[in-house]
């Protein structure tokens, strides 16, 4: 996988042309974003992880594969920022996921062990409202037992009301689950896309 990095950008403005497909992550911030993109980069240190939440607030923009762009978006639900900050975080990602000006996709995240926040359940419907193909991903299943893991995934399904067709991937980025599964549901909205969908 050949992986570029392209730039961080505070804000919608100044970003790549939307000539590639995009891939957003999304999730609460310490939900494994970053862990899981350098999973799925197999780059270590390519988005910055940190036992810090709150750190990345930038639009961190990555070409991949000279095929689509993988957009790292600033961790939400952070308790420790001020009300102005968390204002404008919110006002960005609403602007991004609504703007609409090129072709895109969602990855949601969600740490597995947790019900979905009352911000996650906002997000989802942003998303939803977005109309761009998206994907729930449950991270870090590892930390579950094998027999506990399918009440969780279900609790993250009806807390976001998702619907029998949106694609729901467990993953683990220390354990090594679900790279392919993500890579291939990749793929298929690359494929559509390349066929004007
Ligand atoms: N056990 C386990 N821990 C993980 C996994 N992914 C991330 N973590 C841990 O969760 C914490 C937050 O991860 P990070 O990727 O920085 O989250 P971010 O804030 O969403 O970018 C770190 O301590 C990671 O080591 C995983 O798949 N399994
Ligand atoms: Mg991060």
């Amino acid at each position: 996988m050949q992986v570029e990095f392209l730039g961080s950008f505070p804000d919608l403005k100044g970003r790549p042309e939307p000539i590639l497909p995009e891939f957003a992550f999304l999730g609460r911030s310490n939900c494994g974003k970053s862990s899981l993109i350098n999973y799925l980069l197999q780059r270590k240190g390519m988005a910055k992880t940190s036992g810090q939440p709150g750190k990345t607030r930038l639009l961190n923009y990555f070409l991949v594969d000279e095929r689509f762009h993988l957009v790292d978006l600033p961790g939400y639900g952070y308790a420790k920022v001020s009300k102005v900050q968390r204002k404008q975080w919110w006002g960005l990602f609403e602007r991004y996921l609504l703007r609409n000006d090129r072709p895109m996709a969602v990855l949601h995240l969600l740490d597995s062990r947790h019900a979905p926040s009352e911000h996650d359940r906002e997000v989802a419907g942003w998303v939803r409202e977005s109309g761009s193909p998206f994907a729930v991903v449950a991270t870090k299943v590892d930390k579950l037992p094998k027999n506990k893991q399918i009440n969780h995934f279900r609790e993250i399904i009806t807390g976001l009301g998702l619907t029998g067709d949106v694609p729901f991937l467990p993953t683990s980025a220390s354990e090594n689950v679900g790279r392919q599964e993500l890579l291939s549901w990749i793929d298929e909205v690359l494929t559509a896309s390349d066929h004007g969908v």
